[in-house]
């Protein structure tokens, strides 16, 4: 009989991914720029959030690459109103990569600090099991999705620096019971600041890129 060794494949993984992210956030804070991975599910609204926030930056220039399985929509949409952004495509893949960063960052002219936002594909278990160089950990929920969120996707609600519900324009109209969301999210992540936005009436947004602005290279 032969002696089998086991692998563990996934632990390779992400030991190769996490190195390749430490060295693309050295590379970042280096140059002054501010890495925020923003997470959440098909249509939370991140590319809206991104276009709010961008009209409140007092200094820090925008950067954005957008990941999305297939099409370039949001990338178009950004270009039209004068954002520097690059797509990424993963033709399936459910979350982006340290590697994928690595290689669209030398595509990508970074003249000025500034803040990078990178969208990463929509969905709410993937990106949060893989850094991809960045400082700060964007979080986008809804009022739409439901309260339960934090309990039944523990991982990205303990691993955001940031969580935003949005849609709150749309309070009137759904069940969404806060006090349980909060709960949820408490339970998870003691500390992590939470804003109220809508990408609907513009609430809440200048808090948002104020916090952002203040946020270290750490
Ligand atoms: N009512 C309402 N609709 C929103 C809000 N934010 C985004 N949307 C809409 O939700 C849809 C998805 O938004 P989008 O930014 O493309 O989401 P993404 O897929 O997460 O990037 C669009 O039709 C937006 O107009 C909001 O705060 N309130
Ligand atoms: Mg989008």
């Amino acid at each position: 009989m032969h002696d089998v060794m086991r692998i563990d494949i996934k632990e390779n993984i992400h030991d190769e991914n996490d190195h390749i992210a430490e060295h693309v956030k050295e590379h970042f804070t280096a140059q002054g720029i501010l890495v925020v991975n923003v997470m959440g599910a098909p249509g939370v609204g991140k590319t809206t959030t991104l276009k709010h926030i961008f009209k409140h930056l007092q200094t820090a220039k925008p950067y954005v690459i957008e990941g999305d399985i297939e099409s370039d929509i949001d990338t178009r949409d950004l270009q039209n109103r004068g954002i520097d952004t690059f797509q990424i495509n993963t033709f399936g893949a459910c979350h982006l990569d340290a590697p994928l960063i690595h290689e669209a960052i030398h595509k990508m002219n970074f003249d000025k600090e500034g803040i990078l936002f990178i969208e990463n594909i929509g969905n709410l278990v993937c990106p949060a099991e893989f850094s991809i160089g960045e400082h700060v950990k964007m979080l986008i929920s809804t009022v739409t999705e439901g309260s339960d969120k934090p309990y039944k996707y523990p991982l990205a609600f303990e691993k955001a620096d940031i969580i935003l519900i949005n849609k709150c324009d749309l309070l009137p109209y759904v069940d969404f019971d806060e006090d349980f969301f909060m709960k949820g999210v408490r339970a998870q992540n003691k500390d992590v600041p939470v804003f109220k936005v809508s990408g609907k009436t513009g609430e809440g947004y200048p808090e948002v890129a104020a916090w952002l602005e203040k946020h270290g290279l750490d």
